[in-house]
This record gives structure tokens, C-alpha cells and sequence, in this order.
């Protein structure tokens, strides 16, 4: 029986790094219904409200199900048959890389697609084309988790998994919405505090959903996690709580933060984080009280100019008490997208290569050239521009062409003036997407209709390294194709055919698993497709090994980070403030973030007609005092101001933030309405060793545009009056007949927009 007449088809949600199981009944070429898989080990059959309602988006009116170009930034986009867009692709890309060199070209691409694609992209720039100018949206998300990792443990990734939260008594919840991101998981957790009395700390300027099933909730100032970490292990030093025969058997630089954390007193600490001196004291005795110990976090730690360090912070957390690498306790970074673990595993950032690998490291770069077959010296030794760095040299003329590859950046990346003026002067954008249009496929030049995973073989790693097979359930429509298909005929009509000739998906992964790496552990040689197609398989598992392993580093008898000296490391880092503070122009601080049951730029989750009645538009939370202060109530229209731009929200007036702080969710952009993305705003500082953004940190105006619109407007139509308002050129311009208002609202706009009496 082949898949596409299969009645239930076994795959991955595609939406967040838990990567939960799922079943997909299959009725007529189409996906009747999604259940969770009771046999996954993610989510033994749990699944939250987008896994169930995964499969709505592949049916979607917008699906891009054919190739669009042109040729002029004067024409409009026109249908084109695949193969001429293809062939349009690789001329066009060719042309520029003959005239400026393999360093004009730069590839941009994402966490959500199989491994096998982000594999060829990245063995298409760095062996072939020969720039090292692709990155991923990981830049936006994981990468400081990345780096912290590499320099404290040895290698990126968690050295444990989900199990863990089976075991653990205390979780530390830091910079993580646990509970509206990876919801599968908190149940876990939640599960776990219910059955054992595990305690939950939670660390977040907000009070969120995840917040409220605290134990102690620390309402942090933002950007200042920092201090708190060094003070808990302050207390934990001063109190002789330390596990010293770990860190002498097991890590090397305790000395030097020793002397460091001498700065971080419980006063000093409180009077930085905001917080009270007895919950600092607290946290560590909920941590030091408990057997095992498990942290997650994720943005709010990850999207700052200190990400790396903060990374870092938890790990010396955990090894100078040694609860690491153990069942229950360890650092648990979760992963944003369904395979931004794959992603980076397999080198789609600018700075690595396959296996975990560095494009500065000789024998790294040797040992993918040899799979590769390509001549010693082809990679070159220099990292390419991360995605920031990327779109700033695009706008300077630099780089002259992009392809990007299931992402949104128009939408997405901080500082998006910037992005437009650069997708503008491009000489040539190439967009491969399953949807049109999106904020970015406005920009391109040509279109190429990827299928989305269900419509085509591949796999998926999640948070915990394992390893899912996604079967094709259903058709690509149209002539959609395959991210990874689409990438290896455009290779080939570069004239890169013989590397890039695979008959199927097996035969990419078969390649993949070649780059296994003895120094970091990174090994998924004991699975293929075959077995894969029966169970995920998690890594690393070495050939006839039986089953992956759970914990990393353990070898029989101790324990071996991937260092240089087999130890971990302590890194002193003491406490900075974010980038860019409030002044008396900008007076607030701006954070955002992610809502339950919505996903990023809503290019899925956004026509789910389920899923909008629970999420159904933008908002920005601002705090009881500040709304007095600003004269605005419920509703009310606040235009937010930054250095860089501006975003127009209705205010949700919540206890729920701290004064002087606001929060506007990311997912509102501009197909939903003018003036809504976030982005506009935002700051591209980065965190100088991940290059990662500061997004939850940006220095803001409020004030107010109108009063708050009367409730029988739906979502759509307050929308539709924040486009007009912003579009306004005066006060007292008409909505034109066509908008969709009653008679009554009708009369409220033009109240709201009548000349201001003096
Ligand atoms: N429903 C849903 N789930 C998702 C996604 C989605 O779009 N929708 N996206 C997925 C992806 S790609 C990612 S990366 C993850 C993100 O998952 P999370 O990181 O959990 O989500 P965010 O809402 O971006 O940010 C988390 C929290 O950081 C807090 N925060 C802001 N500044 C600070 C600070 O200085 N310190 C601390 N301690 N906290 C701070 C914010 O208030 C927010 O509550 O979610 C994944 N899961
Ligand atoms: N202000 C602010 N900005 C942020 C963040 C934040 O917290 N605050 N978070 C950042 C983070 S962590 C992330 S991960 C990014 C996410 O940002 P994006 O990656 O821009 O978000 P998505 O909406 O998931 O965009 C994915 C795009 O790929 C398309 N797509 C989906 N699946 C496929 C596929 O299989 N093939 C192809 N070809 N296309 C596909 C979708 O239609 C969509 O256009 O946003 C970042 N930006
Ligand atoms: S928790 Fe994440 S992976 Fe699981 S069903 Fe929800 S969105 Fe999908
Ligand atoms: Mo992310």
C-alpha cells in the first residue's frame, strides 16, 4: 500500500521544537483529521490546539501551487511553468555570481524545513555556489542558546530530554512562556508538580499563563536574568552548597567565577532585577532543596546582546551543583521550530557545517569536503553573514541576491525599514514558500511553490534530538514540489548534477548520517529510513547500538564533555544591561512574543477559523498606572514609537505587566493591516558571540490615537479601521463606501476622526 492511499499516516506536528506525534487520517487525497500519536515519546498522543488543527492550512485558497517571476520590478508577478522558474533561478543566480563573485549570493532559510532541505541548502552555498552567506532563522531564535552551549559544554544542544521532567523536583522556567509555546510539555511538567510536588519557579517580566502554575513567580525587570543567575549561585557558594568533587572531576574555571560571583549579593541583586531580596533567597532554596533539577528557557533569554551568557549562566548554574547530565536535571534549552534542532545540526547557520561542524576549523571543514567530493580547500575558512549582517550588505549593494527558503523576514527580523530597502534593491529575491501572498513574497522576483510537510518526504529532529519520519500523506498541489527537490534541480541546472542526484529523500538522509562527529557525539548512523518509518529514533545512536541515548556525555564510568580537555566550563560573566535603555523620548520598554494558539507570522494558523476565535488580533498589554497616565482605557489605540518606526495597537490595560513596560504579540502583520507588525520597532543590536537580535528589548513612546472601538467590531473590522487610521492623511478623511461597517459604526469613525475641537 504506498502512503497516499494510506488511511493513517504516522508524522511530526509542524509546528514547535516539542515535536509532538501525530496521526493523519487520510480520506480522498486529503487529510480528513489529525490525532496525537499515543506512541510518540514527545506527546504519547497529546497534542494542543495547532497539532489538531495542523492539517487545515495544506488546503488553504493562498497556497502557492505554481512558480511566479518576472523580470521587471515593474511588472507584476506572472504564473510561470516550475521548470522555467527554475531555470530562471539558476541563469539568474549564475549571472550575478559570474559578474561579482560567490560572496554576491546569499541564501536565507528556516527551522521548519525537513532536514533534508536545510542539508542541500547548505551543501549547495558552502560546496558549490562557495560562499559561506547562508544563515537561518535560528539567528533570530536558537543561536545563543548555540553558542553557550558549544563554549560551556563542548557542543550545541541539551544533554538530556524530556524524560527529565519526569524526574525532576524543580523547574526553572526562565524567559520561557512554556505554557502557551510548548504546550505538550508543560502539561508534562505540570503532571510531574501534581504526582511528586515538583516546585516551579518562573522567571519573566510578564505574568503570563505559564506564571500563574508557579510556585514563586519572579517578576524580573527585563534584561536583567543575568544578575539573578549569578546571585542564586552566590548564595549557593556563600552557603558552601556547592558540588565541589564535580567540579573538580568534571570542569575547569571555577576559580574565576568564584571571584566573580562575590559582585552578586542578594541586596546588589534585588536592587537590579527589581526583585525582593527573600524570592532570590527562595529560588535557591527551591533548587538547593531539590534532588533534581531541570531549567528551561528560551526567547527571553535567548533574544538579548548577553544571550550567549545567559546560556552560559545556567550552565555554570548547573555544574557548580552538579546536577547535569543526569536523569531529571540539566539545562534544557527548548527549541522554537519543529526542526531548528536539525537545522543547526546539519550547519544551515553561516558559521557551521554538517555533524556540528565550524567553517574555521581545517579538519572540519576537510572531513565535509571528503563527503562532499569536492577538492580540498573548497569551503571557505571565513563564516558568512549572519542573517542581520545579511540583509545590512544587501542593502548596501554587497550582496546582490537572496533566496529565501521558508521564512518571513519582511515579518520577522528586527528592524524591518531595513529588510524592505534591502528586498528592494536586490537585484534579484528568489521566495520559496508554500503560501502567496506573505509579507516577503510581495518583494520577489520569482516564487517557488515549496510543499509543505505533508506533502513530501523527510524528517524532523526535535528539542530532544529525536529523530521523526515524515511520510508524503497527501499531494503537493499544483507544482509544488519538495524544498528539497527544488534546491538540488536548481543545482543541477547550475551544472552541479552529479552532486546533487538523489533519487528520494533516504538517499539525503544516507548522505547526512556520513557526517557523524566522534568529538561532539553527534551520530544518528544507528537509524535509517526504514527503521525510522517504524519509531523516531533519538541521537546520538551509534550503529547496532539498539536505541539512542537519553543523556549525553556519560561514557561507562564518568562523564565527557566535548572539550578540549574533556571538562566543562565556567565562564565568568558578569552582570550588562540591554543594549538600548529608556530615555525621556522613549520612555517604555517594549517587549513581545508568541499567543497560544496562534503560530509567528500566521501564515498558517492565521486561516484557521478555530484558532483565530481564541487568538483573534493584536493588542498591546500596557499596565494599569501607565494607562491612567497616558489617558487611554480598554481598546483605546496607542501608537507605539521606537527609534526605528511604528506599530499601532489597541491596548489591553493588565496588572499583568510591569508599569513602564508593554507587550505586543508578534503574529499581527501586515496582510492583517497596516501599521501592526512589531518589527517595525525593533532593535538589530546583537549578542556579539551569537549574533542573535535583542528583540525583547527596545525603547519605546506611547501615545494615544483614538478611544477605544466599540466591541460589535469583529477582529477584521478593527483591523480594517487601523489601516484607515494610519492611512489617514487628516483628521476628518471618509472610509470609503466599500469598508465594512454598519451604519452605527460608521457614525463612531467619524466621531473618531472629526476635526479636534480646541
Ligand atoms: N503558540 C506558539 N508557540 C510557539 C511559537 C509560536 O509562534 N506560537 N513559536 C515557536 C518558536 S520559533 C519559539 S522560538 C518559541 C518561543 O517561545 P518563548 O520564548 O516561550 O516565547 P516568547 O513569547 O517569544 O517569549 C517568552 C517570554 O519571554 C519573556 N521575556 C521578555 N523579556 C524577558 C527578559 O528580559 N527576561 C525574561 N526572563 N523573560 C523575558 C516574555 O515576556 C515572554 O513571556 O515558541 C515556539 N512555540
Ligand atoms: N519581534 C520579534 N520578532 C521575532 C521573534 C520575536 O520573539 N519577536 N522571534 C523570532 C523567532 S524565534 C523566529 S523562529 C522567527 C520566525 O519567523 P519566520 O520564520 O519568518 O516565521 P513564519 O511565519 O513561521 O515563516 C515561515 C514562512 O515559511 C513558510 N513555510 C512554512 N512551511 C514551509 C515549508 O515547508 N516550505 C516552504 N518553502 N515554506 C514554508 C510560511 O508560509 C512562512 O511564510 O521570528 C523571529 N522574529
Ligand atoms: S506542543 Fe508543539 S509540537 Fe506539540 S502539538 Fe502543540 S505545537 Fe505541535
Ligand atoms: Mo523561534
Amino acid at each position: 500500500m504506498s502512503e497516499t492511499t494510506a488511511q493513517n499516516v504516522r508524522s511530526v506536528c509542524p509546528y514547535c521544537g516539542v515535536g509532538c506525534g501525530i496521526v493523519m487520517q487520510v480520506e480522498n487525497g486529503r487529510v480528513a483529521k489529525v490525532t496525537g500519536d499515543k506512541n510518540h515519546p514527545a506527546n504519547f498522543g497529546r497534542l494542543c490546539s495547532k497539532g489538531f488543527t495542523c492539517a487545515e492550512p495544506l488546503t488553504a485558497p493562498d497556497r502557492l501551487a505554481s512558480a511566479f517571476a518576472r523580470n521587471s520590478r515593474a511588472e507584476k508577478i506572472q504564473p510561470v511553468p516550475l521548470d522555467e522558474a527554475l531555470a530562471q533561478t539558476a541563469a539568474r543566480l549564475q549571472k550575478i555570481i559570474s559578474e561579482h563573485g560567490p560572496d554576491a549570493v546569499a541564501l536565507y532559510v528556516s527551522g521548519q524545513l525537513s532536514m533534508e532541505s536545510q542539508y542541500l541548502a547548505g551543501k549547495l552555498a558552502k560546496g558549490f555556489l562557495r560562499t559561506n552567506n547562508i544563515d537561518s532563522n535560528s539567528r533570530l531564535c536558537m543561536a545563543s542558546a548555540a553558542s553557550g552551549y558549544k563554549l560551556s559544554l563542548g557542543a550545541d544542544g541539551p544533554p538530556g530530554s524530556y524524560q527529565d521532567i519526569d524526574r525532576l523536583d524543580c523547574a526553572l522556567i526562565i524567559g520561557s512562556n512554556m505554557a502557551e509555546c510548548h504546550p505538550i510539555l508543560f502539561l508534562r511538567l505540570l503532571d510531574r508538580k501534581k504526582s511528586s510536588g515538583a516546585k516551579i519557579i518562573v522567571v519573566d517580566p510578564r505574568r503570563t499563563p505559564t506564571a500563574d502554575k508557579a510556585d514563586l513567580f519572579l517578576q524580573i525587570k527585563p534584561g536583567t536574568d543575568l544578575a539573578l543567575l549569578n546571585g542564586i549561585l552566590h548564595l549557593f557558594e556563600k552557603a558552601g552548597r556547592v558540588d565541589e568533587k564535580f567540579i573538580s572531576q568534571h570542569t575547569e574555571g571555577w576559580t574565576e567565577l568564584r571571584a566573580m560571583l562575590k559582585d552578586f549579593p542578594p541586596e546588589r541583586v534585588a536592587h537590579l532585577t527589581g526583585l525582593r531580596e527573600e524570592d532570590i533567597c527562595l529560588a535557591a532554596q527551591l533548587i538547593g532543596e531539590s534532588q533534581e533539577f531541570t531549567t528551561f528557557w528560551t526567547m527571553g533569554l535567548n533574544q538579548s546582546t548577553h544571550g550567549t551568557w545567559q546560556t552560559n549562566a545556567i550552565c555554570n548554574l548547573h555544574l557548580a551543583i552538579g546536577k547535569i547530565c543526569r536523569p531529571g536535571s540539566g539545562p534544557f534549552s527548548l527549541t522554537g521550530q519543529p526542526n531548528a534542532m536539525g537545522g543547526r545540526e546539519v550547519g544551515y547557520l553561516s558559521h557551521t557545517l554538517p555533524g556540528q561542524r565550524a567553517v574555521v576549523n581545517a579538519a572540519d571543514r576537510a572531513a565535509v569536503e571528503k563527503i562532499w567530493n569536492v577538492p580540498a580547500g573548497t569551503i571557505s575558512p571565513t563564516p558568512g553573514l549572519d542573517a542581520v549582517a545579511m540583509f545590512k550588505k544587501i542593502e548596501a549593494g554587497e550582496v546582490k541576491a537572496i533566496w529565501i527558503i521558508g521564512t518571513n523576514p519582511v515579518a520577522s527580523m528586527p528592524n524591518r525599514a531595513r529588510i524592505i530597502a534591502a528586498l528592494q534593491i536586490a537585484e534579484l529575491v528568489v521566495v520559496q514558500d508554500a503560501f502567496h501572498p506573505t509579507e516577503t513574497t510581495r518583494y520577489a522576483d520569482i516564487l517557488l511553490p515549496g510543499a509543505l510537510w505533508a506533502e513530501a518526504e523527510g524528517t524532523m529532529v526535535n528539542s530532544e534530538r529525536n529523530v521523526t519520519f515524515m511520510p508524503r500523506a497527501v499531494a503537493p498541489p499544483g507544482e509544488a514540489r519538495a524544498d528539497w527537490q527544488i534546491i538540488t534541480q536548481v543545482a543541477q541546472r547550475m551544472g552541479f548534477k552529479n552532486n546533487f542526484n538523489y533519487a528520494d529523500a533516504s538517499e539525503v538522509f544516507d548522505e547526512i548520517r556520513q557526517t557523524w562527529n566522534p568529538k561532539s557525539g553527534y551520530d544518528l548512523r544507528g537509524m535509517d529510513f526504514s527503521k525510522l518509518r517504524e519509531a523516531p529514533c533519538q541521537w546520538p545512536f551509534a550503529p547496532d547500538a539498539g536505541q539512542g541515548k537519553a543523556i549525553r556525555y556519560l561514557t561507562d564510568d564518568s562523564l565527557e564533555f566535548p572539550t578540549e580537555s574533556g571538562r566543562a566550563i565556567f565562564f565568568a560573566r558578569p552582570f550588562l544591561p540591554p543594549a538600548e535603555q529608556p530615555d525621556a523620548d522613549f520612555p517604555f520598554i517594549l517587549t513581545n512574543g508568541r499567543l497560544e494558539h496562534q503560530w509567528h507570522t500566521l501564515t498558517k494558523t492565521g486561516k484557521v477559523a478555530s484558532l483565530n476565535k481564541l487568538n483573534p488580533g493584536a493588542f498591546l498589554q500596557i499596565h494599569p498606572a501607565d494607562a491612567g497616565q497616558l489617558g487611554v482605557h480598554q481598546g483605546a489605540l496607542v501608537k507605539v514609537t521606537s527609534r526605528r518606526g511604528f506599530a499601532i495597537y489597541p491596548v489591553a490595560v493588565t496588572p499583568r505587566v510591569r508599569p513602564g513596560e508593554c507587550f505586543a504579540p508578534i503574529h499581527w502583520n501586515d496582510l492583517f493591516g497596516e501599521n501592526l507588525c512589531v518589527n517595525a520597532t525593533t532593535t538589530e543590536v546583537v549578542d556579539e558571540i551569537s549574533l542573535q537580535p535583542e528583540f525583547k528589548f527596545s525603547a519605546v513612546a506611547l501615545c494615544k490615537v483614538a478611544d477605544a472601538v466599540p466591541e460589535d467590531f469583529s477582529a477584521e473590522q478593527k483591523n480594517h479601521l487601523l489601516r484607515h487610521l494610519a492611512q489617514a492623511p487628516a483628521r476628518g478623511q471618509r472610509v470609503p463606501e466599500t469598508a465594512p461597517f454598519t451604519p452605527a459604526q460608521r457614525e463612531f469613525i467619524a466621531r473618531l476622526l472629526a476635526p479636534a475641537k480646541t
